[in-house]
């Protein structure tokens, strides 16, 4: 892979630096991802799980779905993707991760002050009284499990569609992307709103948009530039060139 000059220039300049991820980081981890070729939702349709009123009318096929990928997300580690992540975090002050993902391998490979936009899997709560729901009573419940306080269902931290997202993690989210001056876009398809909005927003503020994925997405007409590949081989990359070129500027 070649990273032209521009791209070299705009990564060691970037004072200021938002990552926005989607499923396909944690694709070489071993998570499916929701579409695409190798995606869940091949197997299972997403409106019949990730909507309230399916939890409502059949809350324990949901339950065992999100126990099925809460296993999946137990048994695996975060990837090269991640740890690059972590690393740029570590070369850039005024740095962001925004996340679509669920599955914690952010926070678990390290990543600080993690935005979560779409919740997370390893938490739950009780739809009636918002408590939070111990992992014991998670961890032994096939079926749904009710809340010991008020008796109403448990279900996932997460957001599903028709649902807002957290407020303060999308008012991060927005705040981030208008004032940075590189945003990367790291294995979304792009297809889910508002997070979609995020790398449009970045560019209209002024931003050097730069798209990582293994395929075009609907991102990418709208994009500064995109990297087709990996991101568990390019995100590497691009942290070897900030440090790179980081270093001849201290010297
Ligand atoms: C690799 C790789 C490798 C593979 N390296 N790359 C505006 C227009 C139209 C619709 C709307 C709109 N605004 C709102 C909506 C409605 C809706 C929406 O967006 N619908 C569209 C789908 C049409 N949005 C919502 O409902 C949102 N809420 C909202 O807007 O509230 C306001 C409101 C209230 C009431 C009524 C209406 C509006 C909520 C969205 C919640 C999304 N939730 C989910 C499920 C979370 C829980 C769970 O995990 O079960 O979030 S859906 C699912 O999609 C999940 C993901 O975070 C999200 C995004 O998916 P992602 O990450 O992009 O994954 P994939 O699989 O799509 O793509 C993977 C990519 O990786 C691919 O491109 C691969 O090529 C790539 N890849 N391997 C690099 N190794
Ligand atoms: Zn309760």
């Amino acid at each position: 892979m070649t990273i032209s000059k521009n791209l070299r220039d705009r990564l060691s300049d970037a004072e200021s630096v938002c990552v926005l991820t989607g499923a396909g980081i944690s694709a070489e981890s071993g998570v499916p991802t929701f579409r695409g070729e190798q995606g869940l939702w091949k197997k299972f349709r997403p409106e019949e799980l990730a909507n309230v009123d399916a939890f409502m009318r059949n809350p324990d096929l949901v339950w065992e779905w999100y126990s099925y990928r809460r296993k999946v997300v137990s048994e695996v580690q975060p990837n090269p993707g991640h740890f690059a992540i972590v690393e740029m975090q570590n070369l850039i002050r005024d740095f962001t991760l925004v996340t679509q993902n669920v599955d914690n391998l952010h926070s678990r490979a390290g990543s600080r002050g993690v935005v979560e936009l779409h919740g997370n899997i390893t938490r739950n709560y009780c739809i009636r009284c918002r408590r939070p729901a111990s992992e014991e009573l998670v961890q032994k419940s096939d079926k749904v499990p009710v809340c010991s306080h008020c008796g109403g269902f448990i279900r996932p931290d997460v957001v599903w569609f028709g649902e807002l997202l957290p407020p303060r993690a999308y008012e991060e989210a927005e705040d981030a992307a208008s004032r940075c001056d590189l945003f990367l876009c790291v294995g979304t398809s792009g297809v889910v709103y508002p997070a979609a909005s995020l790398p449009q927003m970045a560019k209209e503020h002024g931003a050097f948009v730069l798209e990582i994925n293994a395929e075009y997405t609907d991102l990418s007409p709208r994009v500064s530039e995109t990297l087709i590949g990996k991101a568990g081989e390019i995100l590497p990359l691009l942290v070897r060139v900030m440090k790179e070129e980081r270093h001849h500027e201290q010297t």
